[in-house]
């Protein structure tokens, strides 16, 4: 089956744990004749959620890809999770995307999730559709959501159409409006999207004021409507019941005929090169040029090997084609070209512009590489999607003696496939630690390397990562001189330091003058002052948010040699350290915790003893509330113990680096 670019839509299916994305993939998959019958969630049989352990939890882990040919369409659908803990692969999908469809349950409402997504998706330029789900079920309140939906995300969300005969049905409200709904009248709705529609943009408009509906070419009204949903002037709400199939050949309709292909998206945001001289660049969905492809998703599949799963931005990628990664200078080549459908992989023999793709067992690629074919696409990547940095950690050691170099591969290959799962080694005390989003998702990484790989480990809570700064600006200097029999070494720097705002890091500037050292040993002025950087100068941590300018000096026209700079910089460095208040900073992180309304008490209490911040609550559906706070690191320690003991087991958390903060001040 071929397709071309304007025949493929890609789309995420985000939001709330449990709202139903897994369901109304599967019946999407059923309703565009991509499976013959749906499986279903309690079944254990679902195309997406074929993990062993996504199956026991009943909850989503990972992203899973599948396609569709539908009517001469192409659509490549992304399940992601609903559980904070996994939003990495949630948010990875996002940047292989144009359109995000936010599905919200009709009964339980909006979660925090869908807030989340509704934001994320519109920052990264993506359509955004909502999907209000579950229509059929008891409980459900499609009207007063339709109106919370409305009020809290704006009035640029339309129904486009309506649930009725009591959510067994929806009624179309855009391309053939007739028919009663279950709530507010079909007409109303259809001129609601048309008034909405026209208003983007001003020949459109002056041709509908002045011929009607009638008078506005399907063409102009179709490339109205895509201006709207790249510009977040429209975000259609459709109904579907993905148990009973209510309203999903209408979403697959709507997809194809109204959703953008990859021409009709918002570019990518491409850079090329990086710091000063980075330059947004413009990857076109044209099959004929050179090919830029991005990797959003690694699965390392115990039998099949690393699968590297990849969006096709532009030009076409061939079996046989021989792609670079990043900048390597070594092409591979393209063995064997797959697409998706849940675990199983199918082999095509190409992937446009546009498409979804994956190549199998070719160990180099990482997540976020981008594949391409010609020297003129190095140094080329995908704008980061700002992840949260995991801030849960736990050190880990091998149960068995002996498994320690395979604990450091598996954790490794874990560490690919999720970006918020970090694995660190320090080899000064010689620990590795995992770092995850929260305990939840430390620990069910850790029961799947078990389960997949058979290693077992034991853990135990790491240090914590405070760092040192300064908290005021200093000047330093040191003379290094040393005549030991032979050659001497002699090197002479007065530097200053000034404190950089929190998190801006390190920068190092020169401004000598007149020669007085010369241009060559500033490299080791600079090696120097780095090696104090990364042991800091009075507790042994990393030093960060500090200036260094160099603006004096002395050499000597035979002993002065790079090893007399490196120390005199160095040294001149901490003499500066010294007299700049010398600062020990800790981490502090945004804890959101779920807990039932009953412990709310509980939870903002035991927090207000920890120095934290309550930044306030969100309801969740079924009575649940999520408690925001801010909260030093090293106050929350062991707090997976202390939330079970305080809330039966039935509190869940998880944990952001915020910032960093004086440890004396916040006490
Ligand atoms: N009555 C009814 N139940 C549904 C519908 N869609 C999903 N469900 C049920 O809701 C539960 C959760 O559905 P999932 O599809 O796993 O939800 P999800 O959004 O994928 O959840 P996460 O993967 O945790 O984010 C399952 O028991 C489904 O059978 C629906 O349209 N109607
Ligand atoms: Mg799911």
């Amino acid at each position: 089956m071929s397709h071309g670019t304007p025949d493929i839509r890609n789309i995420a299916l985000a939001g709330h744990a449990g709202a139903g994305k897994t369901t109304l993939f599967e019946a999407l998959l059923h309703a565009g004749g991509a499976i013959q019958t749906a499986g279903t969630i309690d079944r254990g049989n679902t195309v997406s959620d074929f993990d062993p352990m996504e199956r026991e939890r009943r909850h989503s882990m990972a992203a899973t890809i599948a396609s569709i040919d539908h009517d001469g369409c192409h659509i490549n659908l992304i399940d992601t999770p609903g559980y904070p803990d996994f939003r990495g692969p949630t948010l990875s999908a996002l940047a292989a995307v144009e359109t995000c469809a936010i599905v919200v349950d009709a009964v339980h409402g909006i979660g925090h999730l869908t807030r989340r997504m509704m934001e994320r998706a519109k920052a990264r330029g993506l359509a955004r559709v909502i999907v209000v789900n579950r229509i059929d079920a008891e409980g459900a309140r499609p009207e007063a959501l339709t109106e919370t939906l409305r009020h809290e995300f704006g009035s640029e969300c339309l129904p486009l159409n309506l649930p009725a005969q009591g959510g067994s049905t929806v009624v179309d409200c855009f391309f053939n409006p007739s028919g009663e709904a279950d709530f507010s009248s079909v007409a109303e709705a259809h001129q609601r999207i048309i008034d909405q529609v026209v208003e983007i943009n001003e020949t459109v408009m002056n041709h509908y004021l002045d011929l009607g509906e009638e008078g506005l070419s399907g063409s102009e009204l179709h490339d109205a409507f895509e201006q709207c949903l790249r510009e977040g002037h429209l975000v259609p709400i459709c109904y579907t019941s993905a148990r009973t199939g209510a309203g999903v050949r209408e979403l697959l309709d709507v997809t194809k005929r109204l959703l953008p292909n990859p021409l009709e998206g918002n570019p990518p945001p491409f850079i090329k090169g990086s710091g000063a001289s980075a330059e947004p660049i413009e990857a076109v969905a044209d099959p004929d040029r050179h090919v830029i492809a991005d990797v959003f998703k690694i699965v390392n599949d115990p039998f099949v090997g690393k699968l590297s799963v990849f969006r096709v931005y532009q030009g076409t990628v061939r079996r046989d084609t021989q792609l670079f990664i990043d900048d390597g200078r070594k092409p591979f080549k393209v063995g064997h070209l797959f697409r998706l459908k849940g675990k199983e992989h199918i082999e095509i023999d190409v992937a446009v512009a546009g498409d979804i793709a994956a190549v199998a067992k070719v160990d180099e690629i990482h997540f976020d590489a981008v594949l391409h074919d010609s020297h003129d696409e190095d140094h080329i990547h995908l704008k980061p999607l700002d992840f949260p940095q995991p801030m849960f950690g736990l050190a880990v050691e091998p149960a068995h003696k002996g498994q320690e170099q395979k604990l450091a591969t598996v954790l490794a290959r874990l560490g690919e496939e999720d970006p918020c799962f970090q694995v660190e080694h320090s080899k000064e005390l010689n620990e590795t630690i995992v770092r995850g989003l929260s305990d939840l998702h430390v620990k069910l990484m850790l029961e799947r390397m078990k389960e997949r790989y058979g290693v077992e480990v034991k853990t135990r809570p790491p240090r914590i990562a405070y760092r040192e700064t300064v908290a005021s600006a200093a000047e330093g200097h040191h003379r290094h001189k040393k005549q030991t029999g032979g050659a001497g070494q002699f090197g002479e720097v007065y530097l200053r330091i000034e404190p950089l705002p929190r998190g801006a890091g390190f920068e190092f500037n020169e401004e000598i003058k007149g020669g007085a050292i010369p241009g060559q040993f500033v490299p080791a002025i600079e090696k120097g002052v780095r090696q104090v950087l990364e042991h800091g100068a009075v507790a042994g941590y990393p030093l960060q948010d500090v200036r260094v300018t160099v603006y004096d000096g002395r050499h000597h026209s035979v002993d002065s040699k790079e090893v007399a700079f490196v120390a005199a910089g160095r040294k001149a460095f901490l003499d500066a350290i010294a007299k700049a208040r010398p600062t020990v900073l800790e981490p502090i992180v945004n804890l959101d915790v779920n807990v039932p309304e009953a412990h709310v008490g509980d939870i903002t209490g035991s927090l207000a003893g920890k120095r934290a911040r309550i930044n306030g609550t969100d309801v969740l559906r079924g009575g649940e509330i999520v408690v925001r706070a801010q909260v030093p690191l090293a106050e929350i320690g062991d707090y997976s113990t202390e939330l079970k003991a305080m809330t039966g087991g039935r509190g869940r958390y998880t944990l952001e680096l915020s910032h960093y903060e004086p440890v004396a001040a916040s006490r």
